[in-house]
């Protein structure tokens, strides 16, 4: 009985210890998935090729097993209260024509939009017809529609930066994955470097070709979902700025991108180094006086980050490693 009591103490003081210790757990944090969910997808909506990033920021979505990007798009969408229109069904022949969009100035990349404006006439001359031209014109009605700005324009989506040859209603969305709607002005998702507009368009330096924008998606998204560490991160932070900048301009590279994110998990992150058994990130006089005051028995084992006591390594926390981690900070 007291042999089972003393275990029940010592698994205490070892939950309780990775609760006192939330620097050990990787941020951000994933929420657990809601009951009655399988699991997460991530989802956004941008509009990156009209220059204004992203007009729905990455979330974490709960999904079914077996769920559709149709379905998961249209619960989005009425769960957020933002517009959407489409025509068909969730079921079938779903296709996505509007999504709400307070922006109405385009701000198209240049070399983009060079490519557009040629474009008629090249095709012209190549095949005698083209697919379509820039003519700026839209329906101020906070939403941003198919053949808007371009009679080309439309909704597209990508899995994991993918483009699928089936529609959002034979999709059946794979947990973890990221699905982003963009709306696509010129060559049916060309823009977004993901076609090579199977011989209709010419071949342009696509900036965004090769790039992919999946690991900073889900990154923002986990920070949206979790609270703390956007809190320890700060909305105004350079770090969280400089993230978003990269991902919102066509022109960035997978380096910039990546680096960015990077920054942010290596902030929230940090490394931990051994003796700092305050988790305050400096090793000092006064971890040495916590594994002191611990040897001593003067401390609970959920005080003090244990895994981080033991300097000299020998198994055992005491004295010695004080006096070890006193000597080298002094
Ligand atoms: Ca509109
Ligand atoms: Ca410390
Ligand atoms: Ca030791």
């Amino acid at each position: 009985m007291k042999s089972c009591k003393r275990f029940l103490a010592a698994l205490i003081a070892a939950a309780m210890l990775l609760l006192c210790v939330p620097a050990l757990a990787e941020a951000p944090q994933v929420p657990e998935v809601p009951e009655g969910y399988d699991g997460y997808v991530v989802f956004g909506v941008s509009a990156l090729t009209m220059g204004w990033g992203y007009i729905m920021y990455p979330e974490l979505v709960p999904v079914h097993e077996g769920e559709t990007l149709a379905a998961v798009t249209a619960r989005v969408f009425e769960e957020t209260g933002r517009a959407c229109s489409y025509y068909g069904t969730v079921e079938e022949g779903f296709y996505l024509t509007g999504v709400g969009c307070e922006y109405t100035d385009p701000n198209v990349p240049e070399y983009l939009m060079n490519e557009i404006l040629a474009y008629p006439d090249w095709a012209d001359e190549q095949f005698g017809y083209n697919f379509g031209e820039w003519t700026g014109e839209f329906d101020d009605d906070r939403s941003l529609s198919a053949g808007e700005y371009c009679t080309m324009s439309g909704w597209m989506f990508v899995e994991d930066n993918i483009a699928l040859s089936t529609g959002a209603d034979a999709t059946v969305v794979n947990i973890g994955s990221v699905y982003q709607w963009f709306f696509s002005i010129y060559g049916w998702g060309m823009d977004y470097g993901l076609s090579d507009g199977w011989g209709s368009f010419p071949l342009f330096d696509n900036p965004m070709e090769g790039v992919s924008r999946v690991e900073a998606d889900r990154l923002l998204a986990e920070l949206n979902a979790d609270e703390e560490s956007m809190d320890r991160l700060g909305r105004d932070s350079e770090l969280f700025n400089n993230f978003l900048d990269a991902l919102f301009d066509v022109n960035a590279t997978q380096a910039e991108i990546d680096d960015a994110a990077q920054a942010i998990r290596d902030f929230l992150n940090p490394v931990i180094e051994m003796g700092d058994v305050n988790l305050d990130l400096v090793v000092n006089s006064e971890d040495a006086l916590l594994v002191m005051r611990y040897g001593m028995g003067l401390v609970e084992d959920s005080d003090i980050a244990l895994m981080y006591a033991d300097y000299n390594g020998d198994g055992e926390i005491d004295l010695s490693d004080a006096l070890l981690i006193l000597r080298a900070v002094m």
